[in-house]
């Protein structure tokens, strides 16, 4: 640095501008120099220059090649020595601090050594920079290039939601943003966040769920989530009655979604209302459970007592409109339905009718051109008389058949009846050739008929 002498520098500096012209030669002597040489190797006198030659890993110490001989046989600005060769300190790098390991502390830079730069805080290494430059041979450094940048965060993205203050066109380490959520939408996360060293947001940049309207309150009730403000897809919000009202419709609506995009409450809220049905009445029957009030929902069994019927349904409950349904039965005495007798009819009482007391009789005869027959198939003359039981069922009743079948019945009977008399086995064998024949005969009178 020729600007910065040292004081020895200086008065060797003022010695050779003061040598006056004409005075007797001044000789510099050879100095000695270890591991190096002058070159011309010898004869100083005032004025001349020589260039310091050093052996390969030396370097003319501060770097000063040429020396010259100055007044008094002093060599300026120093006597010519050779040093071990090394680099410079690094120099400095933008935005950037440099890392020195313990052993080059010594602060000896030598060819082949390395030192690398870390970025500042608040910047952030540039992509494929290295940050490591090498003592050359010629004891200069390689070239440090441009390591680091200011640091900084992505711009935060928060979709149905934005950050309260102006964006930014760019966003420097210790920037705070604080963010809020568009209607219909709460803040999952931290509302603030803070951009860090290293290009992150701490703590990272919240997101915004859909959520539902708070549910809507009802009169004379309450629900499951008071004062609840964001609640999710999926919740669902029970709802009840002051004592003594009743909830009428969904006990409890969801959160979810109709169009695929927005919350909404799967159905209305239910109401409560006083909803009392009238108090049920049945004679000759019990009531369960018994209640002294019949508010709305209330399930009823209905039984009869011994001896009467139930006539509709054996429950029924009460409804939002204050009615029972299915309506309340009664109890009607056990009666019997009108006897059905395929092919056969009622003969009196006359005309028949829909349901007869208990006691009460009914004579059934066959339609034309069918055989009345009890029920162990024996024919009947005339007609048959059946009574109504207390049970509500009907004594034997008959039946009627195609009266060529009933002949054939008739017969079998016959037959059945003789074998039960012990009739003498010649006689029965006989009487069966006269059966055969008969069968025969009725056989053909069907063929003709066809
Ligand atoms: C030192 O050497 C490097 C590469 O070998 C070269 O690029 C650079 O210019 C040299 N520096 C000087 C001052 O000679
Ligand atoms: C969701 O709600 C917004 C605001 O009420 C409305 O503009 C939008 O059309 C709705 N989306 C759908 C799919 O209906
Ligand atoms: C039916 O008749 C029986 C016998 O005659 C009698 O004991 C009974 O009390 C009667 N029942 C009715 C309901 O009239
Ligand atoms: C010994 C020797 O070579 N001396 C010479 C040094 O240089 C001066 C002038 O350049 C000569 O005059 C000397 O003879």
């Amino acid at each position: 640095m020729p600007g910065l002498l040292g004081p020895g520098q200086l008065l060797a500096a003022m010695a050779l501008l003061l040598q006056p012209a004409g005075t007797q030669k001044v000789q510099c002597p050879v100095p000695h120099i270890a591991h190096g040489q002058l070159s011309p190797a010898g004869n100083f006198t005032y004025g001349s220059k020589a260039t310091v030659q050093c052996e390969p890993g030396f370097m003319p110490q501060g770097g000063r090649s040429t020396v010259t001989c100055a007044s008094f046989g002093k060599w300026y600005p120093g006597n010519p020595s050779c040093v071990p060769g090394q680099c410079r300190y690094p120099p400095s790098v933008e935005f950037a601090e440099l890392n020195l390991h313990r052993d080059q502390q010594q602060l000896e830079f030598r060819p082949g050594s390395t030192v690398s730069y870390s970025c500042r805080p608040g910047f952030s290494p540039i992509p494929g920079a290295s940050p490591t430059i090498t003592c050359l041979q010629n004891y200069t450094w390689s070239p440090a290039p441009r390591l680091c940048r200011k640091a900084l965060c992505p711009s935060p993205v928060i979709p149905h939601g934005s950050e309260v203050s102006p964006r930014r066109a760019e966003y420097t380490v210790g920037v705070q943003v604080d963010f809020q959520c568009d209607h219909g939408y709460v803040l999952r996360g931290s509302h603030r966040a803070q951009c860090w060293s290293g290009g992150m947001w701490k703590p990272p940049v919240p997101y915004c769920a859909r959520v539902c309207d708070p549910p809507p309150n009802i009169a004379h009730g309450q629900h499951s989530a008071p004062g609840a403000k964001d609640l999710p897809y999926g919740s669902e919000v029970k709802y009840s009655c002051v004592e003594g009202l009743s909830l009428i419709g969904d006990e409890s609506i969801y959160c979810t979604s109709q169009d695929g995009e927005n919350l909404t409450w799967s159905g209305p809220a239910p109401e409560c209302r006083a909803v009392r049905c009238p108090r049920p009445v049945v004679h000759r029957g019990t009531v369960s459970p018994q209640t002294f009030t019949f508010p709305y929902g209330l399930l009823l069994h209905f039984s009869c007592d011994k001896g009467f019927g139930l006539r509709g349904a054996a429950q029924s409950q009460c409804q939002a409109d204050g009615t029972w349904d299915p309506p309340v039965p009664t109890c009607q005495p056990v009666q019997c339905l009108q006897p059905r007798v395929p092919y056969g009819r009622v003969r009196s009482p006359l005309g028949g009718k829909t349901w007869y007391q208990i006691n009460e009789t009914v004579t059934l005869e066959c339609q034309p051109g069918y055989q009345l027959l009890d029920n162990g198939m024996v024919p009947l003359e005339d007609a048959w008389t059946a009574t109504c039981l207390p049970g509500g069922s009907w004594t034997p009743l008959p039946k009627c058949m195609k009266e060529g079948d009933a002949d054939v019945c008739q017969e079998v009977h016959y037959i059945k009846s003789t074998f039960e008399c012990g009739v003498p086995v010649e006689e029965v064998k006989s009487l069966l050739e006269i059966q055969k024949l008969f069968l025969e005969i009725k056989k053909l009178e069907l063929e003709l008929e066809n």
